[in-house]
């Protein structure tokens, strides 16, 4: 990122952006994840928080939800008190707190301000825990998905919301992003990351072209949490006034690096992968 074309020189405010999702206390998935990302990509970063997850990489010991009445209380005091540039959702737990949110995005795509909203379909954690109740998939698909500007789902994700079998290579990708942007009417970026290949691949549809997104595939680090830093950083980046291409490509680069960069940290004896939200080397053009 190029400190010249964002909005965030040192006489300027930072640019906002919210990130509507749960927490995860080993701090590499959820809004730990979107904070740090936010921070690399110098915009303040809000949360409204979801739930609350006990988990550690690899393992998810406990979920619990907050109220209805809790997450509405945030959005309306983050809503009433700051001037929101771009919005990233990420665990929304239950039908009830998916409710909330299709009711905030709503009234704000109602206002005369265009705020860009990255819906990242967050169903199952990387260590196979349901994040979100089956009920509330309906939600996703009549409310939230149509109030998206982008939606990121991984090819699991894109198969269930589009009631598809597994998704396995680049020629079935290429047709369910169609799909997928045709049945929820929103831009869609399909995560090819769970492919073979020595490259890991995104595709996405705008409604009228295509375009692939890819970086080399890192095959010996498997840290969590890369699909919430990169909606993070994609958000961040359109709160930046990026284009969706140029946000979307210079996420890939940062996520790709902070996987590359993925310290192991000590896990009750065990070494695992810890995502790297600072990484170091991002291109030239980069701010950091
Ligand atoms: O990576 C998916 C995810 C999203 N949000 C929270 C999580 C996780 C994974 O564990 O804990 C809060």
């Amino acid at each position: 990122m190029n400190p010249d074309t964002t909005s965030s020189d040192k006489t300027s405010p930072p640019a906002i952006v919210l990130s509507i999702a749960g927490s995860d206390c080993s701090g590499g998935a959820g809004i730990q994840a979107d904070l740090k990302t936010f921070a690399y990509f110098q915009t303040y970063g809000l949360t409204a928080v979801t739930s609350i997850v006990a988990e550690a990489p690899g393992k998810v010991v406990s979920i619990e939800a907050v109220s209805a009445e809790s997450l509405q209380a945030q959005l309306q005091i983050l809503n009433d008190s700051y001037q929101i540039q771009a919005i990233k959702t990420g665990m929304l737990a239950n039908a009830e707190l998916c409710k909330v949110v299709a009711n905030f995005l709503e009234d704000l795509s109602t206002s005369d301000n265009v705020i860009p909203i990255v819906v990242d379909p967050v169903l199952i954690s990387s260590s196979g825990k349901t994040l979100l109740d089956p009920d509330a998939l309906a939600l996703y698909r009549q409310r939230l998905l149509p109030l998206a500007t982008l939606a990121t789902p991984n090819l699991d994700e894109a198969a269930t919301l589009l009631d598809l079998p597994p998704i396995t290579s680049h020629e079935e990708m290429d047709q369910a992003v169609r799909k997928f942007t045709g049945k929820y009417q929103c831009m869609t970026l399909l995560k090819g990351g769970h492919l073979d290949g020595s490259d890991a691949t995104d595709v996405l549809w705008d409604g009228n072209s295509i375009q692939d997104f890819s970086e080399p595939r890192i095959r010996n680090k498997t840290p969590h949490g890369t699909g919430c830093t990169y909606s993070a950083a994609i958000a961040a980046l359109l709160a930046h006034d990026y284009t969706l291409p140029e946000a979307i490509s210079e996420a890939k680069e940062y996520i790709s690096i902070a996987i590359e960069q993925s310290s192991q940290l000590s896990d009750n004896g065990f070494k695992v992968d810890t995502l790297n939200h600072f990484p170091v080397g991002q291109n030239s053009d980069s701010a950091l």
